[in-house]
Protein backbone atom coordinates (compact mmCIF):
# COMPACT_ATOMS: atom_id res chain seq x y z
CA UNK A 1 0.00 0.00 0.00
CA UNK A 2 2.63 2.78 1.07
CA UNK A 3 4.50 1.81 -2.57
CA UNK A 4 1.58 1.72 -4.46
CA UNK A 5 0.80 5.02 -2.77
CA UNK A 6 3.70 6.78 -5.20
CA UNK A 7 1.53 5.93 -8.24
CA UNK A 8 -2.00 7.66 -6.78
CA UNK A 9 -3.25 10.78 -7.68
CA UNK A 10 -1.89 14.16 -6.53
CA UNK A 11 -4.36 14.71 -4.18
CA UNK A 12 -4.06 11.66 -2.26
CA UNK A 13 -0.12 11.83 -2.08
CA UNK A 14 0.00 14.23 0.79
CA UNK A 15 -1.30 11.03 2.92
CA UNK A 16 0.92 8.56 1.13
CA UNK A 17 4.06 10.75 1.66
CA UNK A 18 3.40 11.27 5.56
CA UNK A 19 3.17 7.23 5.95
CA UNK A 20 6.21 6.83 4.01
CA UNK A 21 8.19 9.60 6.14
CA UNK A 22 6.97 8.20 9.14
CA UNK A 23 7.85 4.30 8.15
CA UNK A 24 11.12 5.43 6.92
CA UNK A 25 13.33 5.48 10.50
CA UNK A 26 12.56 1.73 11.30
CA UNK A 27 12.78 0.28 8.05
CA UNK A 28 15.62 -1.38 6.08
CA UNK A 29 14.73 -1.40 3.08
CA UNK A 30 15.86 -3.99 0.67
CA UNK A 31 15.38 -4.67 -3.18
CA UNK A 32 15.58 -8.54 -3.83
CA UNK A 33 17.58 -10.13 -7.25
CA UNK A 34 14.25 -9.86 -9.20
CA UNK A 35 13.51 -6.36 -8.36
CA UNK A 36 10.48 -6.96 -5.50
CA UNK A 37 11.19 -3.97 -2.91
CA UNK A 38 10.64 -5.26 0.67
CA UNK A 39 11.06 -3.82 4.09
CA UNK A 40 14.05 -6.38 4.78
CA UNK A 41 16.45 -8.40 3.06
CA UNK A 42 15.09 -11.44 5.29
CA UNK A 43 11.78 -11.58 2.91
CA UNK A 44 14.07 -12.00 -0.48
CA UNK A 45 14.31 -16.05 0.94
CA UNK A 46 10.37 -16.11 0.12
CA UNK A 47 10.47 -15.65 -3.13
CA UNK A 48 11.65 -18.92 -4.58
CA UNK A 49 9.86 -21.04 -2.37
CA UNK A 50 6.57 -18.92 -3.90
CA UNK A 51 7.67 -19.95 -7.15
CA UNK A 52 8.01 -23.73 -6.02
CA UNK A 53 4.88 -24.00 -4.51
CA UNK A 54 2.96 -22.43 -7.16
CA UNK A 55 4.80 -24.37 -9.76
CA UNK A 56 5.68 -27.82 -8.72
CA UNK A 57 3.29 -28.33 -5.40
CA UNK A 58 0.16 -26.55 -6.13
CA UNK A 59 0.76 -27.04 -9.82
CA UNK A 60 -0.60 -23.38 -10.42
CA UNK A 61 -4.78 -24.31 -9.29
CA UNK A 62 -6.68 -23.79 -6.27
CA UNK A 63 -6.54 -27.29 -5.71
CA UNK A 64 -6.88 -30.07 -2.88
CA UNK A 65 -3.02 -29.18 -1.98
CA UNK A 66 -4.03 -25.77 -1.57
CA UNK A 67 -7.51 -26.22 0.15
CA UNK A 68 -5.17 -28.76 2.48
CA UNK A 69 -2.46 -26.19 3.37
CA UNK A 70 -5.12 -23.46 3.73
CA UNK A 71 -6.72 -25.28 6.31
CA UNK A 72 -3.27 -26.74 7.86
CA UNK A 73 -2.50 -22.66 8.66
CA UNK A 74 -5.81 -22.93 11.03
CA UNK A 75 -4.67 -25.98 12.70
CA UNK A 76 -1.43 -24.77 13.40
CA UNK A 77 -2.22 -21.21 14.60
CA UNK A 78 -5.55 -21.85 16.58
CA UNK A 79 -3.50 -24.08 19.27
CA UNK A 80 -2.56 -21.50 21.21
CA UNK A 81 -4.86 -20.41 24.59
CA UNK A 82 -4.31 -17.30 27.13
CA UNK A 83 -6.44 -19.43 29.95
CA UNK A 84 -3.75 -22.61 29.96
CA UNK A 85 -0.99 -20.62 29.19
CA UNK A 86 1.97 -21.20 26.90
CA UNK A 87 2.72 -24.71 27.55
CA UNK A 88 -0.81 -25.55 26.01
CA UNK A 89 1.11 -24.71 22.64
CA UNK A 90 2.88 -21.88 20.73
CA UNK A 91 -0.10 -20.91 18.15
CA UNK A 92 1.54 -20.49 14.59
CA UNK A 93 4.82 -22.22 15.29
CA UNK A 94 5.06 -25.43 12.94
CA UNK A 95 4.36 -27.58 15.72
CA UNK A 96 2.57 -29.75 13.33
CA UNK A 97 5.45 -30.27 11.16
CA UNK A 98 8.56 -30.16 13.99
CA UNK A 99 6.20 -32.72 15.65
CA UNK A 100 4.51 -34.42 13.05
CA UNK A 101 4.05 -37.63 14.96
CA UNK A 102 1.80 -35.54 17.56
CA UNK A 103 -0.61 -33.09 16.62
CA UNK A 104 -1.48 -34.96 13.43
CA UNK A 105 -3.26 -38.01 15.18
CA UNK A 106 -5.87 -35.62 17.47
CA UNK A 107 -9.23 -36.33 16.03
CA UNK A 108 -9.85 -32.81 14.97
CA UNK A 109 -6.82 -32.96 12.99
CA UNK A 110 -8.16 -35.78 10.83
CA UNK A 111 -6.09 -35.52 7.69
CA UNK A 112 -3.98 -32.74 8.27
CA UNK A 113 -1.41 -35.32 8.09
CA UNK A 114 -1.16 -35.00 4.12
CA UNK A 115 -0.43 -31.12 4.16
CA UNK A 116 2.13 -32.16 7.04
CA UNK A 117 3.50 -34.69 4.67
CA UNK A 118 3.66 -32.71 1.42
CA UNK A 119 5.25 -29.15 3.28
CA UNK A 120 7.92 -31.40 5.35
CA UNK A 121 10.11 -31.51 2.21
CA UNK A 122 10.11 -27.72 1.96
CA UNK A 123 11.77 -27.68 5.19
CA UNK A 124 14.33 -30.50 5.27
CA UNK A 125 15.59 -29.86 1.37
CA UNK A 126 18.27 -27.70 2.76
CA UNK A 127 16.93 -24.98 -0.12
CA UNK A 128 15.14 -22.35 2.28
CA UNK A 129 17.41 -22.62 5.35
CA UNK A 130 16.62 -19.69 6.80
CA UNK A 131 12.51 -20.26 6.69
CA UNK A 132 10.78 -21.77 9.99
CA UNK A 133 8.43 -24.56 10.14
CA UNK A 134 5.98 -21.99 11.20
CA UNK A 135 6.86 -19.23 8.13
CA UNK A 136 6.56 -22.23 5.95
CA UNK A 137 3.35 -22.93 6.73
CA UNK A 138 1.50 -19.11 6.99
CA UNK A 139 3.23 -18.35 3.80
CA UNK A 140 2.04 -21.58 1.80
CA UNK A 141 -1.10 -20.79 2.91
CA UNK A 142 -0.91 -17.14 1.33
CA UNK A 143 0.39 -18.20 -1.65
CA UNK A 144 -2.41 -21.17 -2.32
CA UNK A 145 -4.82 -18.89 -1.43
CA UNK A 146 -4.02 -16.70 -4.17
CA UNK A 147 -4.21 -19.35 -6.82
CA UNK A 148 -8.18 -19.59 -5.64
CA UNK A 149 -10.14 -17.03 -7.98
CA UNK A 150 -11.49 -13.97 -6.22
CA UNK A 151 -9.07 -14.13 -3.10
CA UNK A 152 -7.18 -11.19 -1.36
CA UNK A 153 -3.74 -11.19 -1.67
CA UNK A 154 -3.02 -12.33 2.32
CA UNK A 155 -0.67 -10.43 4.76
CA UNK A 156 2.22 -11.69 5.21
CA UNK A 157 4.93 -11.22 8.45
CA UNK A 158 7.99 -13.17 8.67
CA UNK A 159 10.00 -14.50 11.75
CA UNK A 160 7.83 -17.11 13.57
CA UNK A 161 10.71 -19.15 15.52
CA UNK A 162 10.20 -22.88 15.78
CA UNK A 163 8.21 -24.39 18.13
CA UNK A 164 9.56 -25.78 20.79
CA UNK A 165 6.82 -28.28 22.23
CA UNK A 166 3.89 -29.73 19.90
CA UNK A 167 0.16 -28.34 21.19
CA UNK A 168 -1.70 -30.13 23.68
CA UNK A 169 -5.37 -31.92 22.39
CA UNK A 170 -8.79 -29.99 22.32
CA UNK A 171 -7.74 -26.32 20.76
CA UNK A 172 -8.97 -27.35 17.50
CA UNK A 173 -12.84 -26.56 17.60
CA UNK A 174 -14.98 -29.83 15.61
CA UNK A 175 -18.04 -29.09 13.55
CA UNK A 176 -20.02 -30.62 16.42
CA UNK A 177 -19.31 -27.98 19.02
CA UNK A 178 -22.12 -26.00 20.22
CA UNK A 179 -21.82 -22.09 18.87
CA UNK A 180 -21.12 -21.28 22.61
CA UNK A 181 -17.85 -23.61 22.66
CA UNK A 182 -16.91 -22.17 19.06
CA UNK A 183 -17.15 -18.51 20.18
CA UNK A 184 -15.42 -19.36 23.80
CA UNK A 185 -12.10 -21.33 21.69
CA UNK A 186 -11.62 -18.13 19.42
CA UNK A 187 -11.56 -16.08 22.58
CA UNK A 188 -9.59 -17.93 24.31
CA UNK A 189 -6.77 -18.25 21.63
CA UNK A 190 -6.79 -14.73 20.49
CA UNK A 191 -9.67 -12.58 21.45
CA UNK A 192 -11.41 -13.42 17.88
CA UNK A 193 -14.82 -12.79 18.07
CA UNK A 194 -18.09 -13.89 16.11
CA UNK A 195 -17.26 -11.65 13.26
CA UNK A 196 -13.59 -12.78 12.85
CA UNK A 197 -14.51 -16.38 13.06
CA UNK A 198 -16.91 -16.18 9.93
CA UNK A 199 -14.66 -13.85 8.32
CA UNK A 200 -11.88 -16.68 8.53
CA UNK A 201 -14.64 -19.70 7.69
CA UNK A 202 -14.48 -17.56 4.11
CA UNK A 203 -12.16 -20.45 3.49
CA UNK A 204 -14.91 -22.43 3.07
CA UNK A 205 -15.80 -21.15 0.40
CA UNK A 206 -12.53 -23.14 -1.20
CA UNK A 207 -12.83 -26.48 0.84
CA UNK A 208 -13.91 -29.96 0.41
CA UNK A 209 -14.11 -32.58 3.42
CA UNK A 210 -12.54 -36.31 3.18
CA UNK A 211 -13.20 -37.30 6.80
CA UNK A 212 -16.75 -36.21 8.18
CA UNK A 213 -18.06 -38.98 5.92
CA UNK A 214 -15.39 -41.53 5.40
CA UNK A 215 -17.19 -43.33 2.94
CA UNK A 216 -16.78 -40.26 0.63
CA UNK A 217 -13.77 -38.37 -0.56
CA UNK A 218 -14.16 -34.80 -1.47
CA UNK A 219 -17.84 -33.56 -0.34
CA UNK A 220 -17.41 -29.67 -1.11
CA UNK A 221 -18.65 -27.17 1.18
CA UNK A 222 -20.22 -25.29 -1.85
CA UNK A 223 -20.74 -25.82 -5.18
CA UNK A 224 -17.53 -23.67 -6.09
CA UNK A 225 -14.95 -25.37 -4.16
CA UNK A 226 -12.15 -24.20 -6.51
CA UNK A 227 -13.78 -20.71 -6.52
CA UNK A 228 -13.14 -17.79 -3.73
CA UNK A 229 -16.84 -16.60 -3.97
CA UNK A 230 -19.54 -15.72 -1.89
CA UNK A 231 -21.54 -18.53 -2.42
CA UNK A 232 -20.59 -20.91 0.57
CA UNK A 233 -22.54 -17.85 2.50
CA UNK A 234 -25.69 -18.41 0.60
CA UNK A 235 -25.46 -22.17 0.50
CA UNK A 236 -25.64 -22.84 4.29
CA UNK A 237 -28.20 -20.42 4.74
CA UNK A 238 -30.78 -23.37 2.40
CA UNK A 239 -32.78 -25.75 3.86
CA UNK A 240 -30.81 -29.02 3.97
CA UNK A 241 -32.56 -31.54 2.29
CA UNK A 242 -30.14 -34.61 1.96
CA UNK A 243 -26.54 -36.00 2.75
CA UNK A 244 -24.26 -36.56 -0.23
CA UNK A 245 -23.94 -40.55 1.42
CA UNK A 246 -24.47 -41.69 4.86
CA UNK A 247 -26.70 -39.92 7.69
CA UNK A 248 -25.39 -40.66 11.15
CA UNK A 249 -21.84 -38.79 10.92
CA UNK A 250 -20.84 -36.69 13.83
CA UNK A 251 -20.79 -32.74 12.91
CA UNK A 252 -22.53 -33.38 9.57
CA UNK A 253 -26.04 -32.09 9.02
CA UNK A 254 -28.17 -32.42 5.72
CA UNK A 255 -26.65 -30.42 2.80
CA UNK A 256 -29.37 -28.46 -0.09
CA UNK A 257 -27.07 -30.09 -2.87
CA UNK A 258 -27.17 -34.18 -1.62
CA UNK A 259 -26.68 -35.26 -5.68
CA UNK A 260 -23.47 -36.63 -6.70
CA UNK A 261 -22.38 -38.39 -9.29
CA UNK A 262 -19.33 -40.58 -9.48
CA UNK A 263 -16.35 -38.52 -8.02
CA UNK A 264 -18.23 -35.50 -7.98
CA UNK A 265 -19.80 -35.79 -4.76
CA UNK A 266 -22.70 -34.26 -3.66
CA UNK A 267 -22.37 -31.19 -1.17
CA UNK A 268 -21.84 -31.75 2.58
CA UNK A 269 -22.67 -29.74 5.54
CA UNK A 270 -21.20 -29.39 8.66
CA UNK A 271 -23.20 -28.63 11.43
CA UNK A 272 -21.28 -25.61 13.00
CA UNK A 273 -21.70 -23.85 9.54
CA UNK A 274 -25.06 -24.24 10.29
CA UNK A 275 -25.51 -23.06 13.27
CA UNK A 276 -22.81 -19.81 13.15
CA UNK A 277 -25.27 -18.98 9.85
CA UNK A 278 -28.60 -19.05 12.21
CA UNK A 279 -26.69 -18.35 15.48
CA UNK A 280 -28.29 -14.62 16.39
CA UNK A 281 -24.82 -13.48 17.05
CA UNK A 282 -23.26 -14.35 13.75
CA UNK A 283 -26.08 -14.38 11.43
CA UNK A 284 -26.35 -11.02 10.37
CA UNK A 285 -22.82 -10.72 9.46
CA UNK A 286 -23.26 -14.09 7.90
CA UNK A 287 -25.63 -12.85 5.65
CA UNK A 288 -23.92 -9.99 4.78
CA UNK A 289 -21.08 -11.91 2.95
CA UNK A 290 -23.48 -13.13 0.26
CA UNK A 291 -23.43 -9.93 -1.47
CA UNK A 292 -20.42 -9.29 -3.39
CA UNK A 293 -19.33 -4.87 -3.85
CA UNK A 294 -17.18 -4.79 -6.64
CA UNK A 295 -14.49 -1.70 -6.28
CA UNK A 296 -12.14 -1.32 -8.64
CA UNK A 297 -9.54 -2.94 -6.71
CA UNK A 298 -9.97 -6.63 -6.33
CA UNK A 299 -8.79 -6.70 -2.77
CA UNK A 300 -11.23 -4.47 -1.94
CA UNK A 301 -14.72 -6.68 -2.56
CA UNK A 302 -15.82 -6.84 1.02
CA UNK A 303 -15.81 -10.61 1.84
CA UNK A 304 -12.05 -11.14 0.74
CA UNK A 305 -10.96 -7.84 2.63
CA UNK A 306 -12.84 -9.40 5.42
CA UNK A 307 -11.24 -12.66 5.24
CA UNK A 308 -7.80 -10.88 4.73
CA UNK A 309 -8.05 -8.79 8.12
CA UNK A 310 -9.05 -11.64 9.92
CA UNK A 311 -5.69 -14.28 8.57
CA UNK A 312 -3.84 -11.27 9.58
CA UNK A 313 -4.99 -12.14 13.12
CA UNK A 314 -4.91 -15.62 12.57
CA UNK A 315 -1.52 -16.13 11.09
CA UNK A 316 0.52 -14.53 14.27
CA UNK A 317 -1.27 -16.07 17.18
CA UNK A 318 1.50 -16.69 19.88
CA UNK A 319 3.37 -14.15 18.71
CA UNK A 320 3.90 -10.33 18.79
CA UNK A 321 3.47 -8.47 15.44
CA UNK A 322 6.78 -6.38 16.61
CA UNK A 323 8.93 -9.24 16.71
CA UNK A 324 8.06 -10.11 13.17
CA UNK A 325 9.38 -8.64 9.81
CA UNK A 326 6.78 -7.51 7.02
CA UNK A 327 7.38 -9.29 4.08
CA UNK A 328 3.95 -9.02 2.15
CA UNK A 329 5.65 -7.86 -0.69
CA UNK A 330 7.05 -11.48 -1.53
CA UNK A 331 3.22 -12.54 -1.22
CA UNK A 332 2.88 -13.46 -5.24
CA UNK A 333 -0.05 -11.43 -6.49
CA UNK A 334 -3.39 -13.20 -6.58
CA UNK A 335 -5.07 -14.75 -9.54
CA UNK A 336 -7.55 -12.56 -11.29
CA UNK A 337 -11.45 -12.89 -9.66
CA UNK A 338 -14.54 -14.06 -11.94
CA UNK A 339 -16.80 -11.89 -10.62
CA UNK A 340 -19.62 -13.34 -10.53
CA UNK A 341 -22.45 -12.36 -8.13
CA UNK A 342 -23.42 -14.78 -6.01
CA UNK A 343 -26.28 -17.40 -7.30
CA UNK A 344 -28.99 -19.57 -6.18
CA UNK A 345 -27.95 -22.92 -7.72
CA UNK A 346 -30.07 -24.41 -10.13
CA UNK A 347 -33.63 -25.16 -9.19
CA UNK A 348 -33.29 -23.16 -5.87
CA UNK A 349 -34.70 -19.70 -4.60
CA UNK A 350 -35.21 -16.97 -2.06
CA UNK A 351 -38.06 -20.04 -1.10
CA UNK A 352 -35.13 -21.97 0.17
CA UNK A 353 -33.31 -19.98 2.50
CA UNK A 354 -34.03 -20.15 6.25
CA UNK A 355 -33.14 -16.41 7.03
CA UNK A 356 -31.99 -16.26 9.95
CA UNK A 357 -31.11 -12.02 9.85
CA UNK A 358 -33.87 -9.51 10.01
CA UNK A 359 -32.33 -7.73 7.36
CA UNK A 360 -33.46 -7.95 3.89
CA UNK A 361 -31.91 -10.36 2.10
CA UNK A 362 -30.25 -9.60 -1.25
CA UNK A 363 -31.83 -10.23 -4.38
CA UNK A 364 -30.36 -12.78 -6.82
CA UNK A 365 -30.93 -14.77 -9.82
CA UNK A 366 -30.96 -18.47 -9.89
CA UNK A 367 -28.33 -20.15 -12.26
CA UNK A 368 -29.73 -22.17 -15.21
CA UNK A 369 -31.37 -25.52 -15.75
CA UNK A 370 -34.14 -27.79 -14.62
CA UNK A 371 -32.05 -29.82 -12.36
CA UNK A 372 -30.11 -29.75 -9.40
CA UNK A 373 -26.53 -28.89 -9.55
CA UNK A 374 -24.01 -31.58 -9.65
CA UNK A 375 -20.54 -30.50 -8.47
CA UNK A 376 -17.69 -31.01 -10.35
CA UNK A 377 -14.92 -32.67 -8.81
CA UNK A 378 -11.99 -31.26 -10.69
CA UNK A 379 -11.16 -27.52 -11.31
CA UNK A 380 -11.07 -26.12 -14.59
CA UNK A 381 -13.91 -28.68 -15.82
CA UNK A 382 -10.77 -30.87 -16.18
CA UNK A 383 -11.73 -34.45 -16.61
CA UNK A 384 -9.34 -36.05 -14.40
CA UNK A 385 -7.16 -34.57 -11.83
C1 LIG B 1 -15.56 -23.30 13.58
C2 LIG B 1 -14.41 -23.51 13.06
C3 LIG B 1 -14.13 -24.61 12.06
C4 LIG B 1 -14.56 -25.90 12.02
C5 LIG B 1 -15.44 -26.62 13.03
C6 LIG B 1 -14.01 -26.49 10.83
C7 LIG B 1 -14.19 -27.81 10.45
C8 LIG B 1 -13.73 -28.36 9.27
C9 LIG B 1 -13.92 -29.73 8.87
C10 LIG B 1 -14.62 -30.79 9.70
C11 LIG B 1 -13.36 -29.89 7.65
C12 LIG B 1 -13.31 -31.16 6.81
C13 LIG B 1 -12.01 -31.90 7.02
C14 LIG B 1 -12.06 -33.23 6.31
O1 LIG B 1 -12.94 -34.04 6.63
O2 LIG B 1 -11.25 -33.47 5.40
C15 LIG B 1 -12.81 -28.62 7.27
C16 LIG B 1 -12.17 -28.38 6.08
C17 LIG B 1 -11.51 -27.20 5.81
N1 LIG B 1 -11.37 -26.12 6.64
FE1 LIG B 1 -12.39 -25.81 8.34
N2 LIG B 1 -13.29 -25.56 10.16
C18 LIG B 1 -13.31 -24.41 10.87
C19 LIG B 1 -12.65 -23.24 10.56
C20 LIG B 1 -11.76 -23.10 9.55
C21 LIG B 1 -10.86 -21.99 9.39
C22 LIG B 1 -10.78 -20.81 10.34
C23 LIG B 1 -10.13 -22.22 8.26
C24 LIG B 1 -9.05 -21.39 7.63
C25 LIG B 1 -8.81 -20.16 7.87
C26 LIG B 1 -10.58 -23.47 7.70
C27 LIG B 1 -10.16 -24.02 6.53
C28 LIG B 1 -10.60 -25.21 6.01
C29 LIG B 1 -10.25 -25.69 4.69
C30 LIG B 1 -9.46 -24.93 3.62
C31 LIG B 1 -10.81 -26.96 4.56
C32 LIG B 1 -10.75 -27.87 3.35
C33 LIG B 1 -9.57 -28.79 3.33
C34 LIG B 1 -9.58 -29.64 2.07
O3 LIG B 1 -10.34 -29.37 1.14
O4 LIG B 1 -8.79 -30.59 2.02
N3 LIG B 1 -11.57 -23.98 8.52
N4 LIG B 1 -13.04 -27.70 8.26
CA1 LIG C 1 -16.63 -21.40 -3.56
Amino acid sequence: MVFSSIFLPLSTLAIGYSVLVKAAPSTRGAVCSDGTVVSNSVCCDFIPLAKDLTENFFENECSEKAHEVLRLSFHDAIAFSQSKGPAAGGGADGSMLIFPDVEPNYAANNGIIDSVEDLSPFLSSGKYPSISAGDLIQFGAAVAVGLCPGAPRLEFLAGRPNATAPAIDGLVPEPQDSVDEILARFQDAANLDGEDIVSLLVSHTVARADHVDSDIAAAPFDSTPFTFDSQFFLETLLEGVGFPNTTNNTGEVASPLPLGQGKSVGEIRLQSDLALARDPRTACFWQGMITYHFFPIDEEVLMAARFKAAMAKMAIIGHDAKDLVDCSAVVPKPVAALKIPAMYPATKSFRDVQQACPSPFPSLSTAPGAEETIIPHCPDNQSTC
